[in-house]
């Protein structure tokens, strides 16, 4: 058999998953009649209910009897990490691009990868179909973004399909709209190279990916690069820390459709899975033990935003949680090491641990995920991570691109200057615009959801890691405070009816509530304490009233991104099972005086300091 390995790389959104269903369904790896859902491999929780891919994750199809397997891959670009560690295991990629949209920041961020490691892309415009669609266009613009990503001659002679992957369908750009992919799985056959790779060589394999089974442990896998592997062979584990521990394979599997499949044998170039190796890593390379030869190791960009992970110490701690512990979420941060290449945890001493990602929603995806398995704790707000470059403090940036309505662009540039944006590239339509900046990540924190009242939910907004910059100073923070319970209890309705004016809440009345914790927004800079649990008879307000007779206003009900967005520095999220609470770090009022006065008093001594310097 021969195998060609293929990673489909784009933008979020532009169709990667959907193209995935077209190929599996037109190559027969369903039974027939199987249902089969849409984005199929889209198939953890969080992936189906918010609609993106979240994890790389592989297949295989047969097409006129070869064989192809495909990683699909994440298009946003916090999961940048997994596009990178899918990479390492293929010699080809589908490159998507949506044919109105065109190249995206994240399309830029994927194709300098593949290039980089000399991958020779085939382009599919995608969603043909779309009214807005401008194909032509688009093509030219993906070639100059492959000329000023320094694409070599034979990258650049790109073969080009169009497709419309929600009907399962591509042809051959300048040809006849075709009924089926038949045209894309030719282009792959032509322009796919056969994966190398001396079968009669010793054995060796790198581990892209782990998988787990109750019956077998941990399954490693990854792509062979040379020779062959059955169960029972007798491998050696070239591991990070340098150790080489042997072991004796228990089952080896290849895949098709969505299947893992266990065969008598894995042979060089394909994608497989080895079960047998205990404590294996992502990374590591198996061998033959005669030829202990291992290959270089993965690497991923650094993480750029960080959190801090602390046990819940709020008045409510451990109602909801069953995993509450610092120990329980110290092991589970270690769990996910495993496999979440681009994450980095570091214990803070005391209970806290630093935990580091590639963005917000890389990091929140995580806290999700683990309130859901039971965990209780409390997160930090996000910090960007600063780096010192030749003794110049530096901090992270991003490209930011901001497809708005063309009558929201006054205020859109106003908005992301103030937050220290510089406008790099402007091209304005009849209808919407889109803005390029080039700013600081710090300034984009907070942004999305003033962006989206901006543009009336009509704007897209896009934005990738660009590198580190010096640091550009002191950002205008969240210009309001905070409505902060001063008892606890249950929330009245009357006692929100009689604040209301003062600010947004987040609360429903009814809901219990504690000492510091955040019940709002104050629509003034500082914090406002508030009593939510005294209710007046309702006489006061109408003669014969009830609670029905008020008119509240509805509460602002918050995500959990947009908690992590609302966040000051010296607030917390409380995360449980059942709630996300938004609370100041410090609970007591007086000791927040007191903290904000030495705050104030440091702050002063430092520019006296300054001062007589
Ligand atoms: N009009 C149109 N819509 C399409 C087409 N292909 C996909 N879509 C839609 O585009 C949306 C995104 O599709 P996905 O396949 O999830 O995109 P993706 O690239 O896998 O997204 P991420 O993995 O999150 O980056 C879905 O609503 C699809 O139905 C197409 O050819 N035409
Ligand atoms: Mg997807």
């Amino acid at each position: 058999m021969r195998y060609r390995n293929l990673a489909i790389i784009a933008h979020v959104d532009h169709g990667k998953t959907t193209l995935v269903d077209g190929m599996l369904r037109q190559s027969n790896v369903f039974r027939e009649h199987q249902e089969v859902v849409e984005r199929v491999m889209d198939s953890n929780a969080l992936e189906r209910e918010r609609g993106i891919t979240i994890l790389a994750k592989n297949t295989a199809v047969e097409w006129h009897g070869e064989r192809i397997n495909i990683v699909d891959t994440p298009g946003h670009a916090d999961f940048g990490g997994e596009v990178e560690r899918a990479l390492g295991m293929v010699d080809s990629c589908l490159l998507l691009v949506d044919a109105a949209e065109g190249p995206m920041p994240q399309t830029r961020f994927v194709l300098r990868k593949a290039l980089a490691l000399g991958l020779r892309p085939i382009v599919v415009v995608n969603k043909v179909d779309r009214k807005d669609a401008r194909p032509d266009e688009v093509v030219s613009l993906t070639f100059d973004l492959m000329v000023e990503l320094g694409a070599d001659d034979e990258q650049l002679d790109f073969p080009i399909l169009h497709a419309i992957a929600r009907e399962g369908r591509a042809w051959r750009e300048g040809e006849a709209p075709g009924h089926d992919l038949t045209a894309l799985f030719e282009a792959i056959l032509a322009h796919a190279p056969v994966a190398s790779g001396d079968p009669a060589g010793p054995f060796q394999f790198q581990v892209a990916n782990l998988d787990y089974s109750d019956f077998l442990g941990r399954l490693a896998l990854g792509r062979i690069t040379r020779g062959t592997a059955s169960a029972g062979d007798t491998i050696v584990r070239l591991a990070g820390d340098g150790r080489s521990v042997r072991a004796r394979l228990t089952k080896v599997y290849t895949h098709l459709g969505l299947q893992r499949i266990e065969v008598d044998q894995v042979v060089a170039g394909d994608i497989v899975a080895l079960a047998g190796i205990e404590e294996v890593q992502i990374g590591e390379t198996i061998a033959d033990p005669d030829h202990p030869d291992a290959l270089p190791r993965l690497t991923v960009d650094e993480p750029t935003v960080s959190v801090t992970f602390s046990p819940n110490t709020s008045p409510f701690a451990g109602r909801d949680g069953r995993y509450v512990t610092s120990r329980h979420i110290a092991d589970r941060l270690e769990r996910e090491l495993l496999t979440n290449v681009a994450l980095r945890v570091e214990p803070l001493g005391g209970e806290s641990y630093r935990v580091a990602g590639r963005g917000e929603l890389h990091l929140s995806i995580l806290i999700e995920q683990m309130r859901r398995e039971g965990y209780e704790f409390s997160v930090s707000r996000p910090q960007v991570i600063m780096k010192t470059i030749d003794g110049v403090r530096c901090e992270p940036f991003e490209k930011v691109v901001a497809d708005v309505p063309v009558e929201a662009t006054g205020g859109v540039m106003e908005a992301l200057s103030a937050r220290r944006g510089q406008l790099v590239d402007m091209d304005q339509g009849e209808t919407r615009a889109r803005l390029t900046f080039s700013m600081p990540s710090r300034g984009l924190f907070g942004f999305r959801t003033q962006f989206l009242s901006m543009t009336q939910g009509e704007g897209l907004l896009s934005h990738v890691f660009d590198g580190y910059e010096p640091y550009v100073g002191a950002l205008r923070t969240r210009p309001y405070g905070s409505l902060v319970a001063m008892e606890q209890g249950e929330a009245f309705a009357y006692a929100i009816w009689k604040l209301q004016e003062r600010g947004v809440f987040f609360i429903d009345p009814g809901t219990e509530v504690y000492v510091g914790m955040v019940v709002g927004a104050n629509s003034r800079p500082g914090d406002l304490e508030v009593n939510l649990t005294k209710n007046k008879k309702l006489t006061n307000v109408r003669a014969s009233g009830s609670d029905d007779n008020i008119v509240l206003i509805p509460p602002k009900r918050l995500t959990l991104e947009a908690c992590l967005e609302y966040l000051a520095d010296d607030e917390l999220l409380e995360v449980t099972p059942k709630h996300l609470r938004l609370r100041k770090r410090l609970l007591d009022a007086n000791m927040r005086k007191r903290e904000a006065k030495r705050a104030a008093e440091a702050a002063d001594t430092e520019d006296a300091v300054v001062a007589a310097g």
